[in-house]
C-alpha cells in the first residue's frame, strides 16, 4: 500500500463535489485516475471493479479507443458550429442514427446536454404542443413519487424525491405526483418484475386525476419505465400499460423518461421495448455517448413535431428552446460511434443472455444480516437494508466505503445499494461483485457501531487528505 506522502492529491478545497457531502468527501477522497474495459484506476494504482458504470452511463465499457478517435478527429475536423440558425451534418446523421435506434414513431429528434435537460425539454414540448394545437389550458404536469428527472426546475417539480426538492422552492405550479410502484410488503425478493397490484395502482392515476384536475387540464405524465436513482423499483406486470391507456383515453402525452433504462440496461434497447409501450416523448443522456461527451436527446413522435411545423406562422421559430451545445460535433461524433458499438456488438443482447446469471447471483444475498429486499432486472439489481432508527443510510454507506476497500464500486441510496455495471461484463466480474458485497455486508453488520462509522474506513484515503491538507 503506497505511503500517505507517495499518493500526491490535487487540491481538494475549489471544487465543490456534485451530489456528494462535500466535507465528508474531502476526508477521505476517492479519485480515479484511469480507466479501462470494466475498471477504473484509483488514484493509488488499485484496479477497482465497476459495478456502476460510471453513473449508469458508460454501457460500452470504458476507454474505448473507436469514441475516442471518433471525438479526436472531429475536434480536428469542425470543433464548433452555431447550434442555432445554421448547423451541420453530423448533426442530422446522429438524429438519424437515433432515430433509428428508437421504438417505432419517435423519429424526430431534440438534442440535449443531458438527462436534466432532456427531462425540462421534454415538458417545455408537451406544454407547447398542447398550445399549439389550440389546448392552452392543458398545463398541467403529473410525475411520481420517487421519479427522478434530473436537477433543474422542471425535472426537480415533477421529480419525487423530497431531498431533492425542499431546499429550492415551490417549483412549478400545476405539478401533481402520482404513488411510486415499490411494495416491499407484498413483493420483496421478486426475481424480475412483480406479478401483482399493477392495474390497480396504475388506476389510481385515473382516479387522482379525475377527482383532483379534471384531465382536459393534463398536459403530460412522465415516468421512468424502471425508477433508478430512487433505488431500483420495478413496475409491477400490467403497470405501465396501464398508464398508457389511462393517458390516451384523456389526451394525455405520455413521456418515458430513459436516461437510465435506454441503451441495453433492461436487455432491450429501451424500458419501452422491455414493457412493450411506447410513449409519445422519450427522453435519454448518459449511454448515448457512452459517458464520453455531454449529451441528451429528446425523441418525439412525429405527429408532435408536424403539429409544430403545421400550425406556427411561417417563418416563426416553431419551438423557442435550445443549448448553445446542442447537438455539438463532438458529441454527435460519440453518439454515432456508440451506436455503431451497439450494432455491432448487440450490447443489448448481450445483456439479456447475461441477466438471469446477474439475477441468481444477485439474489443470492438474501438472507444476509440486513437485507431486506432485493430487487433486479435486466443488469440492474437493487439491494435494499433495514433502516436503522436514526441512522437512515448509514448502513448503505458503509457497505459502499467497504466494497471501495475491496477494490469495486457500487452506487448508494438512502438504504439501497444498486449495481449497474457495464453491459460488457463477464460472468467472473458478477461473481467479484456479488462476492465483495457479500463479504462487506457481512463485515459492516457484525461491527455494531463501529461498523456505521465512515472514520473507520479508507484509512489510506484519510491518510492522504490529511498529508494533502497540511501543505497547503
Ligand atoms: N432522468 C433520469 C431518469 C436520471 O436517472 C437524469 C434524468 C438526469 O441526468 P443528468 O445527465 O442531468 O444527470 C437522471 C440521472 C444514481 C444516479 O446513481 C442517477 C443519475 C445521475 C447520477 C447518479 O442513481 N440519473
Amino acid at each position: 500500500m503506497p505511503k500517505s506522502d507517495q499518493v500526491k492529491l490535487p487540491n481538494l478545497s475549489n471544487y465543490w463535489v456534485p451530489f456528494t457531502a462535500n466535507r465528508q468527501f474531502k476526508a477521505m477522497p476517492r479519485l480515479f485516475k484511469a480507466a479501462k474495459g470494466n475498471y477504473y484506476t484509483s488514484v493509488d494504482n488499485r484496479q477497482i471493479l465497476d459495478g456502476t458504470a460510471g453513473l449508469w452511463c458508460v454501457p460500452a465499457g470504458h476507454g474505448r479507443e473507436e469514441i475516442a478517435s471518433a471525438v479526436a478527429d472531429q475536434l480536428r475536423t469542425l470543433d464548433y458550429a452555431p447550434a442555432f440558425q445554421s448547423s451541420h451534418p453530423l448533426a442530422f446523421e446522429a438524429a438519424a442514427r437515433l432515430a433509428d435506434y428508437m421504438p417505432p414513431g419517435l423519429d424526430r429528434i431534440f438534442f440535449t446536454n443531458s438527462g436534466s435537460e432532456s427531462a425540462d425539454t421534454a415538458l417545455k414540448i408537451a406544454l407547447a404542443f398542447h398550445r399549439v394545437t389550440g389546448n392552452p389550458l392543458r398545463n398541467k404536469l403529473i410525475g411520481r413519487e420517487r421519479g427522478y428527472h434530473g436537477v433543474n426546475f422542471g425535472g426537480v417539480s415533477v421529480g419525487g424525491i423530497a431531498g431533492n426538492r425542499k431546499a429550492f422552492g415551490n417549483g412549478l405550479a400545476g405539478v401533481d405526483h402520482i404513488r411510486h410502484p415499490l411494495d416491499i410488503a407484498n413483493n420483496a425478493f421478486t426475481k424480475g418484475v412483480p406479478e401483482d397490484g399493477g392495474i390497480s395502482l396504475a388506476n389510481e392515476f385515473e382516479q387522482r386525476i379525475t377527482t383532483l384536475h379534471d384531465p382536459s387540464t393534463i398536459a403530460a405524465l412522465i415516468v421512468e419505465p424502471m425508477q433508478g436513482s430512487a433505488g431500483v423499483i420495478i413496475p409491477p406486470k400490467g403497470y405501465l400499460k396501464r398508464l398508457r391507456e389511462i393517458c390516451d383515453k384523456y389526451g394525455i402525452l405520455l413521456i418515458f423518461d430513459e436516461v437510465i433504462t435506454g441503451f441495453g440496461r433492461l436487455g432491450t434497447k429501451w424500458g419501452a421495448n422491455y414493457f412493450d409501450v411506447i410513449p409519445d416523448i422519450l427522453t435519454c443522456a448518459k449511454g448515448l455517448t457512452n459517458g464520453v461527451v455531454p449529451m441528451g436527446a429528446v425523441a418525439v413522435k412525429r405527429g408532435i413535431y408536424d403539429a409544430f411545423m403545421q400550425n406556427s406562422a411561417t417563418g416563426a421559430i416553431e419551438l423557442p428552446h435550445g443549448y448553445t451545445y446542442s447537438a455539438i460535433p463532438i458529441a454527435c461524433a460519440a453518439a454515432i460511434t456508440t451506436l455503431d458499438i451497439f450494432s455491432e456488438e448487440k450490447l443489448e443482447s448481450r445483456a439479456a443472455g447475461l441477466s438471469s446469471y446477474f439475477e441468481q447471483a444477485a439474489h443470492g444475498l438474501k438472507g444476509l444480516p440486513m437485507v431486506k429486499d432485493i430487487r433486479n432486472i435486466g443488469l440492474v439489481a437493487g439491494i435494499e437494508f433495514e433502516v436503522i432508527a436514526g441512522k437512515a443510510g448509514a448502513f448503505a454507506f458503509a457497505v459502499y466505503l467497504k466494497c471501495y476497500e475491496l477494490g469495486l464500486h457500487v452506487r448508494f441510496t438512502g438504504d439501497i445499494i444498486a449495481i449497474s455495471p457495464p453491459l460488457t461484463i463477464e460472468q467472473h466480474e458478477i461473481d467479484r461483485i456479488y462476492n465483495t458485497l457479500a463479504d462487506a455486508i457481512k463485515y459492516v453488520a457484525t461491527r455494531g457501531e463501529a461498523g456505521l462509522d465512515a472514520n473507520n474506513y479508507l484509512k489510506n484515503e484519510q491518510q492522504w487528505a490529511l498529508h494533502q491538507q497540511a501543505s497547503i
